[in-house]
């Protein structure tokens, strides 16, 4: 195999954090561990259209075990991997109402982990694409205890590292250290990530939008413009294509590969929309704007956006930037 295929997930991380001459190894030791929880996760995610296959009950397997939902499954896996390492000073989680406090007498360390352990799990039945959501930042509070609450409703733009993990044909690694985007894709032979998209830059426009369009009644009237816009024009020759899995790992994926927007808006109903900026907005909007790409609110960037609470939603509209600047205009419009 020419060397660049060798380019494994750990040599990766280990190699980026020679970047940073003040890194103390502690960054790379908990990406390396996402690594290791992430493989764990796509082996049980690849059997779970087996589980009533091989008459596993739901609750408690022929061995004995219980057998979870993958979403809890993924959400304990992830923790039992990450809570251990010294690394942290808090973690949440997206399955948890609150704060996630670490084992007693356990090292306090100086990073924050906010994680959707399987986002998209209603598609599992389906065997649509599903994927877990990561995201690092650096505690704020004072002291040398654990971590709180505020640690956990920093903005966006001080995330230190981000990424998800997609568990489609192939499981696809995905993350940012603020240098760029990586994407490592899991070759199952050797149970290895291996680099398979370096340094992925999203294409200044794209073919594509991507949107649930069963909701367009209760849209505003420049977002109904916007979509009747491309509807009715071409991009190099060919009309736009609507694709949508409603899986946002998938979506945003496929976005950040092909360009094009994802967009969740809010509407008449739910103002705030329905993804939630902690656990699903702000880490995916980190990656989008690594490669070059914007995410907004329908006003403000996202990563702007400071959380009042750890499940806030937000309305997303993110993507490739000529897009979605021509998308801001449509909005614009609808307020003059
Ligand atoms: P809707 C999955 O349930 C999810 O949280 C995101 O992954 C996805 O983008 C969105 O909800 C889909 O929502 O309302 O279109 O089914």
């Amino acid at each position: 195999m020419p060397l660049k295929q060798f380019m494994t997930l750990p040599r990766h991380i280990l190699e980026g954090e020679k970047l940073h001459p003040e890194a103390t190894g502690e960054l790379s030791a908990i990406l390396l561990q996402l690594g290791l929880a992430a493989k764990v996760i796509s082996l049980e995610v690849n059997k779970a259209g087996l589980v009533e296959i091989l008459g596993f009950t739901g609750k408690t397997n022929v061995h004995g075990e219980d057998v979870k939902k993958l979403d809890m499954f993924a959400h304990e896996m992830l923790i039992r991997a990450m809570d251990h390492g010294g690394h942290f000073c808090v973690m949440a989680s997206e399955e948890d109402e609150n704060i996630i406090h670490l084992p007693p007498h356990q090292k306090i360390g100086k990073y924050v982990l906010l994680f959707d352990p399987l986002d998209g799990s209603s598609n599992i039945e389906a065997n649509v694409s599903i994927g877990t959501i990561f995201s690092i930042y650096k505690r704020i509070s004072k002291g040398d205890g654990p971590g709180v609450i505020e640690d956990c409703l920093q903005p966006g733009f001080k995330q230190v590292a981000a990424g998800y993990i997609v568990y489609g044909p192939s499981t696809i690694f995905v993350y940012s250290a603020g240098h760029g985007v990586y994407g490592f894709t899991l070759d199952p032979a050797f149970g290895e990530f291996l680099l398979s998209h370096d340094n992925i830059k999203i294409p200044a426009r794209g073919r594509i939008y991507s949107i649930n369009e069963g909701n367009y009644n209760s849209w505003s009237r420049g977002l109904k413009k916007y979509i009747k816009h491309l509807q009715a024009s071409k991009f190099e020759g060919k009309p736009y294509q609507l694709r949508y899995v409603g899986s946002m790992v998938a979506d945003i994926h496929r976005t950040l590969l092909y360009g094009g927007t994802f967009m969740y808006p809010g509407d008449k109903r739910n103002p705030k929309g329905k993804l939630r900026l902690v656990y699903e907005c702000n880490p995916l909007s980190f990656i989008i704007e690594a490669a070059g790409g914007v995410a907004i609110d329908g006003e403000r960037r996202i990563l702007e956006l400071t959380p009042s609470s750890l499940h806030e939603r937000t309305p997303i509209f993110a993507g490739s930037k000529d897009d979605i600047e021509l998308l801001k205009k449509f909005l614009d419009e609808e307020k003059e």
